[in-house]
C-alpha cells in the first residue's frame, strides 16, 4: 500500500486534486482508496471511501462546546487522532494499492498541531508522500513563491516524510508566467533577482537573505505542473509517486 497526501494552503486545489488524481489511477487500472481527513469540508468532489466526518462533526462540535467555526475546526481537527484506529482499520479493509488522503483547508491545522504529524504516523506504516501544492496564480509573486516554499519546509520539519511538488491550477497561468516559476523551482539565482525587483530598496537585504536561506535546503527536487481542471500533469505526477513509492526503480509508462 502507498499513501500520497494533498498537502497545501487553503484553496490550493487539494480536494480537486484527490479527484482527479484518484480518477487518472482509475483509468489505468489502479486500486484506489480515497480518504477525507478534512472534517470541515461541506462537499467534496469525489466520493470517499473513508470520511472523518463519520466519526466527528464540527457542527456538534460548535454547538456543544459553544466555539466559533474556526475554534471547532481545530478542535476537530485534533479530536480525529483519536479515532485514528478506527481510519486505519477502514483503509486496511479497503485494502488498495494507493490510498489517496485530502487534508483539512488550512495547512497549519494539519502540520503545525501535534494531531497531523500524529495522524500521518499512525494511519499506516506503510510508505507514505506528501504532495506538496503551490498554488500557481497565488504563486506568480515570486515572494508569494518563496513563503509558499518556505512553508512546505515547515510542514517536512513537522512530519518528515517525501514531498513532492506540484504546481496546481495551471491551466489558471499564460504560458510566459508558468515558464518563469517553473524557472524558479530550478535556479534559485533567477528566483533572487526576480523577488530582488519586486521589492523596495530597504527590503532588499532581507529578501537576499530569505532566498540564501532556501539554498542550503535540498528537499525540492521537482515541481510539477498540474492542472485538476483539464488533467494535464496527472502521468507526471504519477509517474514520481511511483518513483517515490518504489525508490526509483520503476517508471510508469506513458
Ligand atoms: N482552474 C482551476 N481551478 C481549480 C483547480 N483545482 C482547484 N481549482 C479551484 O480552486 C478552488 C479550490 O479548490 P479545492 O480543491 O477545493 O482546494 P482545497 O485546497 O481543497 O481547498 P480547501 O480544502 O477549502 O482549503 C475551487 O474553486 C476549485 O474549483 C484547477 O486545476 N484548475
Ligand atoms: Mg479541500
Amino acid at each position: 500500500m502507498f499513501l500520497a497526501f494533498m498537502v497545501g494552503s487553503a484553496g490550493s486545489g487539494k480536494s480537486m486534486l484527490t479527484a482527479a488524481l484518484a480518477e487518472y489511477l482509475l483509468e489505468k487500472e489502479q486500486d484506489v482508496c480515497i480518504v477525507n481527513l478534512d472534517p470541515g469540508v461541506l462537499n467534496t468532489p469525489y466520493n470517499p471511501d473513508v470520511d472523518v466526518r463519520t466519526y466527528v462533526s464540527v457542527e456538534d462540535i460548535q454547538e456543544e462546546y459553544g466555539l466559533g467555526p474556526n475554534g471547532a475546526l481545530v478542535m476537530a481537527s485534533d479530536l480525529v487522532a483519536n479515532y485514528i484506529e478506527d481510519i486505519r482499520e477502514e483503509i486496511e479493509d479497503i485494502g488498495a494499492e494507493y490510498v489517496i488522503i485530502d487534508t483539512p483547508g488550512q495547512l497549519e491545522l494539519f502540520a503545525f498541531r501535534a494531531s497531523g504529524p500524529f495522524i500521518v504516523r499512525e494511519i499506516s506504516r506503510d510508505p507514505k508522500v506528501i504532495v506538496y501544492l503551490v498554488d500557481a496564480p497565488f504563486s506568480a509573486n515570486p515572494l508569494n513563491f518563496v513563503s509558499t516554499l518556505y512553508l512546505s519546509v515547515a510542514v517536512y520539519t513537522r512530519i518528515l516524510e517525501p514531498q513532492v511538488y506540484v504546481l496546481s491550477k495551471v491551466d489558471l497561468l499564460d504560458e510566459d508566467t508558468r515558464e518563469r516559476i517553473l524557472g524558479w523551482f530550478e535556479d534559485f539565482d533567477m528566483l533572487e533577482a526576480d523577488v530582488e525587483g519586486s521589492v523596495r530598496d530597504e527590503s532588499l537585504i532581507i529578501a537576499r537573505s530569505i532566498v540564501d536561506g532556501l539554498r542550503g535546503i535540498d528537499i525540492f527536487s521537482e515541481l510539477i505542473p498540474v492542472s485538476a481542471k483539464t488533467g494535464e500533469g496527472l502521468p507526471l505526477l504519477s509517474a514520481a509517486l511511483t518513483r517515490v513509492f518504489t525508490g526509483g526503480e520503476e517508471i510508469l509508462e506513458g
